[in-house]
C-alpha cells in the first residue's frame, strides 16, 4: 500500500504578535514589542501550504487557537465579564494578557509527537500532545490541541491520542520539534530519533548554563512507551548544551531528517559518532541505508544557523528519490549559508534543490518552515480516514485566504491586545473556521 508524509501546517491565528515571551529564543527576544501583521503572517503560511500542494505533496492544515485565552486568565484570578477579565489583566498584569494572546500554536511542530502505525505495537498512528510547560504562554495550548487533533484524526480504529505528559519541568515535552523519524519507506517500520536537552533525574547528563533545555530525556522515554515503540526502533541523543546556550532552543533549529537522511550541524549533538552508528545499525536492521550530511562549523557557524534557520527547513522526498529543501528567505540573506546551499545542491548529492519562502512574520518569533508543520506519515487507508475538511485543496486555499482577508487585522501592537473587540473578532473568525474545516466544536467558547 502507498504511504505518504503529510505535512499539516499551523494556520497563523488572528492575534499573532511579538510578545518577547520565549527566553532562549533569540528572535522572540530581539523582536519583542514590534508591531506585527497577522494578516500577512497567515497569508505567508498559506502560500507555503499551497506551493507544497502544487508540487504534489500531501498537505493539510491545523487550526489556530482561541485567543485571548480568557479561561486561562480566569484561572489566574481575573473575574467579571470576558471584557472585564481582559481589561483587568491589562491594567494589573499586562505580561499575563500578552501571554494569553499569543498565537504560538501556529508552530505545530510543537503540538505533538506522532508515531506512524508501522512503528507502534497496536498498529495505530499515535499522537501525544506536547505539554510545552517550559513557557507559560505555550503550556496553555495542549487542551485545545488535543481537541483539534481529535477532530482531525477521529477514527479510533486508526488513530490513538494520548494526553500531554504531567505538567512539570521533569517531563518538559516540546513535541515533534525534538523528534525525527528515519525509514526506508513511510509505510515500513522506521527508527524514531528523540533528542533531549537534559535529564531530569540522571545527573550524569550535562545541562546548559544560560538558557533552558526544554525537552527532558524522561519525557521522550515516556512518549516512546505510550506509543508502544520497540527498543530496536528508537534512538535517544542529547543535544549539545552549548548550542542551547547559543539559542538552539529546539533540535529542529540545528538538524532535520527525513527518509534515510539526517542533515545536521557539526555541533548539534553530544557523542555524535556513537549516535550515528546506532542510527545506522538500527535503520539497517529495518532495511534502510542511513545517510548523514554534516554541515561543518568552518562553513556555517552555530550563530549563522540560528540567524538563518538553515536547519529549520523542510527536507522533502521527491518521486525520483532526490530531495528538496524548503528554507526561509533568511538563508538567502546570509552569505555563508547561501554559499553552502549552492555547493550542496550542485554537488550531485541527495539534496538537489532549494526553494525559498518568505515567512518573515513567523521567523521574527523564531518559527521557520519546519516549526510551522507537523508531519504525519500515513498509509492510504489512514489518509482516507482523516477528516477531509483539513486536507488542503485549491478551493480550500481560496476559502482560507478570503477568510483571512475578511477577519484579520494588518497591524497589531501590545495596546491592541487589551481591546475587547479583538476577542470578538477572533471568536467570530474561529467559529467560521470550524465550519470551513469541519471540525465541530473545539474551542472553549464553543463548548462552555
Ligand atoms: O516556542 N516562539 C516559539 C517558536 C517555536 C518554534 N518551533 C520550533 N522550533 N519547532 C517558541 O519559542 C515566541 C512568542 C512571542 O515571543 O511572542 C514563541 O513562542
Amino acid at each position: 500500500m502507498k504511504s505518504y508524509e503529510v505535512n499539516f501546517d499551523g494556520l497563523v491565528g488572528p492575534t499573532h504578535n511579538y510578545g518577547g515571551l520565549s527566553y532562549g529564543n533569540v528572535a522572540s527576544q530581539s523582536n519583542s514589542q514590534q508591531s506585527s501583521n497577522p494578516k500577512e503572517a497567515a497569508l505567508q503560511g498559506l502560500a507555503k501550504m499551497k506551493a507544497l500542494m502544487e508540487m504534489g505533496f500531501q498537505q493539510g492544515v491545523l487550526a489556530p487557537q482561541e485567543r485571548p485565552d480568557v479561561a486561562a486568565l480566569r484561572r489566574l484570578g481575573f473575574s467579571g465579564s470576558d471584557a472585564q477579565v481582559i481589561e483587568r489583566a491589562a491594567k494589573d498584569a499586562m505580561p499575563l494578557l500578552v501571554a494569553s494572546c499569543s498565537a504560538s500554536s501556529m508552530w505545530v511542530a510543537n503540538a505533538a509527537t506522532v508515531s506512524p502505525s508501522a512503528d507502534t505495537r497496536d498498529g495505530r498512528v499515535h499522537f501525544t500532545a506536547a505539554n510545552l510547560n517550559c513557557k507559560y504562554h505555550r503550556s496553555i495550548e495542549h487542551p485545545t490541541t488535543s481537541r483539534v487533533l481529535g477532530a482531525m484524526f477521529a477514527d479510533q480504529q486508526h488513530f490513538a491520542h494520548h494526553a500531554a505528559l504531567p505538567a512539570v519541568a521533569q517531563f518538559g515535552d516540546e513535541g515533534a520539534a525534538n523528534h525525527t523519524r528515519f525509514c526506508r519507506d513511510y509505510g515500513q517500520a522506521g527508527v524514531e530519533f528523540f533528542v533531549f536537552g537534559r535529564s531530569a533525574f540522571d545527573t550524569r547528563y550535562p545541562a546548559p548554563q544560560k538558557y533552558p533545555a526544554r525537552q527532558t530525556l524522561e519525557a521522550s522515554q515516556a512518549v516512546a512507551r505510550l506509543h508502544g515503540l520497540s527498543d530496536d526502533g528508537v534512538v535517544y541523543a542529547q543535544q549539545n548544551p552549548s548550542v542551547i546556550d547559543q539559542g538552539v532552543f529546539h533540535n529542529d533549529v540545528i538538524a532535520v531528517g527525513n527518509g534515510e537522511v539526517l542533515f545536521y550541524h557539526e555541533d548539534a549533538f553530544l557523542e555524535t559518532d556513537k549516535m550515528l552508528a546506532e542510527l545506522d545499525a538500527k535503520l539497517g536492521k529495518r532495511g534502510g541505508n542511513f545517510q548523514s550530511i554534516c554541515v561543518p562549523r568552518s562553513q556555517v557557524t552555530v550563530e549563522d544557523a540560528v540567524r538563518s534557520y538553515l536547519f529549520n527547513s523542510q527536507l522533502l522526498s521527491r518521486a525520483d528519490g532526490s530531495m528538496l529543501l524548503i528554507v526561509p528567505e533568511e538563508c538567502r540573506g546570509n552569505e555563508r549559508v547561501w554559499q553552502y546551499l549552492q555547493g550542496l545542491t550542485s554537488s550531485g548529492g541527495l539534496i538537489r534543490e532549494v526553494k525559498v519562502f518568505d515567512l518573515k512574520q513567523s521567523m521574527q518569533n523564531g518559527g521557520g518552515p519546519a516549526c510551522l508543520r507537523l508531519r504525519v506519515a500515513l498509509n492510504q487507508t489512514e489518509l482516507a480516514a482523516v477528516n477531509p475538511g483539513v486536507i488542503m485543496t485549491a478551493p480550500l486555499y481560496d476559502t482560507l485566504t478570503q477568510w483571512v482577508d475578511k477577519h484579520y487585522r494588518d497591524r497589531l501592537s501590545e495596546n491592541d491586545l487589551a481591546d475587547p473587540q479583538l476577542l470578538l473578532e477572533c471568536r467570530t473568525a474561529l467559529d467560521e473556521l470550524t465550519q470551513i474545516l469541519k471540525l465541530g466544536a473545539v474551542y472553549p467558547f464553543q463548548i462552555n
